[in-house]
């Protein structure tokens, strides 16, 4: 039997459907939350990703104060306009597209967003808040995918979940995640000094690639049943397509589905869950500041 197949899209739609009904009550006490997203350079997936972002803005209501930059931009020049958005009061979120041209510190640039509108939740103090289970603003791809097993009713307490890939971005805080009393789950975290990976990988109730590489797990690192997300996103050559490409995850999606009891695809799957939970932390930016006055 085929696996039943996660609709991210559907899922991310209901996201921000929930957050456009609560971004409409907040906007009639005065408050439009507004988020700045930041795209230096012109790497096509991160022009993707952040024209997706812009639509979603639109979409639920909010205000948009977006700015694209030149590749040649320098740190500096970067770190000044995230010092005026840090200021400006009506901006109430702030998020740099990854990765940077090779001439900007990342480190620099996230550390210079104030942790209050670190809707990334990228920033250090946002990171260790979220590792002692204090409030903060969770990092979006991973708050999606436990959106995801959430809204599908799938089981993470007492699972034995196995992250492949240990990003600062996904793997490490999934792996924080899901080991908090919330989701309960124990937690295994594989990367590329990990010995037979697969002797791991076929130990998951849920199994979740995050590597950035086609075809990183087949089916035969599969048990029967398992839970498999799909966290990457890949752009392969492909002369059929208009664009010239082809987006295929790190898992073998055809072999494994017939494996795995829930799998998501890519595209439509964790991707829109991360910019659903960009609006989600935007909008709580902007719930923060009424607590505030
Ligand atoms: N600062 N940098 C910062 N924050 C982030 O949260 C990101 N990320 C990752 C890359 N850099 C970042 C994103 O926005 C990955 N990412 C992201 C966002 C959206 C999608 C994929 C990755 C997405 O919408 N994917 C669609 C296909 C989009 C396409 O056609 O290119 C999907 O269905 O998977």
């Amino acid at each position: 039997m085929s696996a039943q197949i996660i609709d991210g899209f559907e899922i991310a739609r209901q996201e921000r459907e929930r957050v456009a009904r609560e971004t409409a009550l907040l906007k009639e006490k005065g408050i439009t939350p507004c988020l700045a997203v930041i795209l230096v350079g012109e790497n096509p997936a991160s022009v993707s990703y952040v024209t997706g972002k812009e639509k979603a803005l639109a979409e639920v209501g909010m205000k948009d104060k977006s700015i694209r930059l030149p590749e040649s931009t320098t740190e500096q020049e970067l770190l000044k306009i995230i010092d005026e958005l840090n200021n400006d009061k009506s901006v109430h979120g702030i998020l740099v597209q990854l990765p940077l041209p090779k001439h900007i510190d990342e480190e620099k640039v996230i550390m210079a967003i104030s942790p209050e509108k670190d809707v990334d939740g990228f920033h250090p103090v946002s990171v260790g808040n979220m590792m002692i289970g204090k409030k903060s603003y969770l990092p979006c791809t991973p708050h999606g995918v436990l959106v995801l097993l959430k809204t599908m009713n799938i089981e993470t307490n007492g699972k034995h979940a196995v992250i492949v890939g240990r990003s600062n971005i996904v793997g490490k805080p999934l792996a924080i995640l899901l080991a908090r009393k919330e989701a309960n789950s124990t937690v295994t975290i594989c990367h590329t000094g990990t010995k037979d990976i697969a002797s791991f990988t076929k130990q998951a109730d849920i199994l979740i690639a995050a590597v950035g590489r086609p075809n990183t797990i087949t089916a035969d690192m599969v048990k029967p049943g398992a839970t498999v997300i799909d966290v990457g996103v890949n752009r392969i050559p492909d002369d059929t397509k208009k664009s010239g490409f082809r987006l295929v995850g790190d898992v073998d999606f055809d072999s494994v589905k017939e494996v795995a009891s829930f799998i998501t695809p890519v595209p439509r799957g964790v991707g829109p869950m991360t910019i659903a939970m960009l609006m989600h932390n935007t909008l709580e930016a902007a719930l923060n500041t009424l607590e505030e006055k």
